[in-house]
């Protein structure tokens, strides 16, 4: 029997790498489907076909001289088609929407990462995904070393990855001030505890959004 909302929820996974989104964000909506409910498990960069295109472009370690602005304009054009082609339609027939990043991603590592103007992009985002936010984030802490570590183990290496490690640490910063400033919607989770107490921490958070 499936379990439809009256109207859908739209959830975001955030943190910076190796902190375990991707692996809760799956391990999530398979206990949420266990229960019912219909659910889109999705990404970014590149949740659709046009998104892939513009991920592939995004993390080629190939692509190490892309400016700034180029690399800002392409994560929002993927979340313009990401949001239009995936994640509204989903949530407004009633879908619970689960997205490892979204919008707070940009604000951490193009804003409190790369140095670009907050104000200018929130005008961005404005304009390519309407200033929409999730009803619900997640942000998995973790300190840099050990989320990097964990990614070095899967040999797991993109263009950001690359990146010196005190970038690695503003985006963090970044995303705990974020999280302050909007501590309503965004709940944290350290990140650093055993995948099992991990799991059970989101769980509880997201059974006490969906009010189960
Ligand atoms: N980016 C951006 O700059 N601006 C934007 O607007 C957006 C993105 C949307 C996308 O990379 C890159 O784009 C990303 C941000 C930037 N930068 N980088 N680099 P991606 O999509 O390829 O990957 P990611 O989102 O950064 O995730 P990740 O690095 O793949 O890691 P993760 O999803 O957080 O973790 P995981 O894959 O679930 O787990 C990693 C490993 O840790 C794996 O071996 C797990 O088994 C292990 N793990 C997970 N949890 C645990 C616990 N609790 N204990 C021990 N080991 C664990």
């Amino acid at each position: 029997m499936t379990a439809k909302l009256e109207e859908g929820i739209f959830i975001s996974f955030e943190g910076i790498e190796g902190t375990g989104k991707t692996t809760q964000a799956r391990l999530l909506s398979e206990r949420l489907v266990e229960k019912g409910y219909e659910v889109i498990l999705t990404h970014e960069p590149g949740g659709t076909v046009i998104g892939n295109r513009i991920r592939e472009i995004l993390l080629h370690v190939d692509h190490m001289g892309m400016s700034y602005m180029t690399e800002l304009l392409l994560y929002n054009a993927d979340r313009a088609q990401h949001l239009n082609e995936k994640i509204l339609p989903a949530v407004n027939d009633g879908k619970i929407v689960v997205t490892d990043r979204f919008t707070d991603s940009t604000i951490a590592y193009q804003g409190y990462g790369r140095g670009i103007d907050i104000e200018l992009l929130k005008s961005i985002d404005l304009i390519a995904a309407g200033g929409i936010r999730p009803d619900l984030t997640i942000l998995f802490d973790i300190d840099v070393e050990t989320g990097l570590k964990r990614n070095r183990e899967i040999n797991k290496v993109d263009r950001l990855e690359l990146e010196a490690i005190e970038f690695h640490k503003k985006v963090r910063e970044g995303y705990l001030k974020i999280a302050e400033a909007e501590a309503e919607r965004i709940k944290i989770v350290d990140a650093s505890l055993p995948l099992k107490d991990v799991s059970e921490k989101v769980w509880e958070i997201v059974r006490w959004r969906l009010g189960i």
